[in-house]
C-alpha cells in the first residue's frame, strides 16, 4: 500500500515558494465533519506557516464530498483566487456510494483545474475505514490537508 509508507504530513519546505502573495480558496465537505474539520485546520495552518495571509484564505464548506467540484468551480472562476484547495473524506458502506461520489470528485475536479488553468487540489481520504481516514488526518499516516496545502503551493510555484 503506497500510504503505507508515506507521511502526508512531511515534505521539504525548502523547496516550497513563500506564499505570500497568493490566494487561496478552501473548500470543505461536511459529511464526516470531525476529520475535515482536522484536514482543514492542517491546511489552513500549512498555507500561513508558508506565508499566505489569513485574509487572502476563504474558507468554504459544502454539504458533501460531490459537491466540491462545483463549488470549486465558483473559486476557480474567481480573478480573487490563485489556487483552490478541496477537502473531503468518503468512507466506504454497503453499497457502491464511495464509487461514484470519487469518481465524480475526482473527474470534476480536474475538469475545473484544466479549465480555469488552476491549482484544484484533491484532498479527498478515500478510505475503507474510519480507522484508516482517522490515521490520514493527524494520525501515523499524517494528515493529508498538509499534502492538500502543500501541493497547491508547489502547484503555484510550477505556474509562477
Ligand atoms: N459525502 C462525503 O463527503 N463522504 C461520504 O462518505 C459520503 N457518503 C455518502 C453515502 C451515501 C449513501 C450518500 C447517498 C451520500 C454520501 N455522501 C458522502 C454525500 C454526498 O457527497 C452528497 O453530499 C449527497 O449525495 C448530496 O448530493
Amino acid at each position: 500500500m503506497a500510504s503505507a509508507l508515506k507521511n502526508l504530513s512531511e515534505y521539504n519546505s525548502e523547496k516550497l515558494i513563500d506564499a505570500s502573495g497568493k490566494r487561496f480558496g478552501l473548500v470543505v465537505a461536511e459529511w464526516n465533519k470531525e476529520i475535515t474539520d482536522s484536514l482543514c485546520r492542517a491546511a489552513y495552518d500549512t498555507l500561513i506557516k508558508h506565508g499566505a495571509l489569513p485574509q487572502n484564505i476563504h474558507r468554504n464548506t459544502v454539504p458533501g464530498s460531490y459537491e466540491l467540484p462545483l463549488a470549486a468551480q465558483y473559486l476557480a472562476s474567481s480573478n480573487e483566487i490563485d489556487a483552490v484547495i478541496c477537502l473531503g473524506v468518503v468512507i466506504k458502506g454497503e453499497t457502491k456510494h464511495d464509487d461514484y461520489i470519487n469518481h465524480a470528485v475526482a473527474q470534476g475536479l480536474m475538469q475545473v483545474s484544466l479549465r480555469f488553468n488552476k491549482p484544484v487540489i484533491f484532498g479527498v481520504l478515500t478510505t475503507n475505514t474510519l480507522e484508516q481516514a482517522q490515521a490520514r488526518s493527524g494520525g501515523n499516516y499524517g494528515n493529508k490537508g498538509v499534502e492538500a496545502a502543500v501541493a497547491a503551493i508547489q502547484m503555484l510555484s510550477f505556474i509562477q
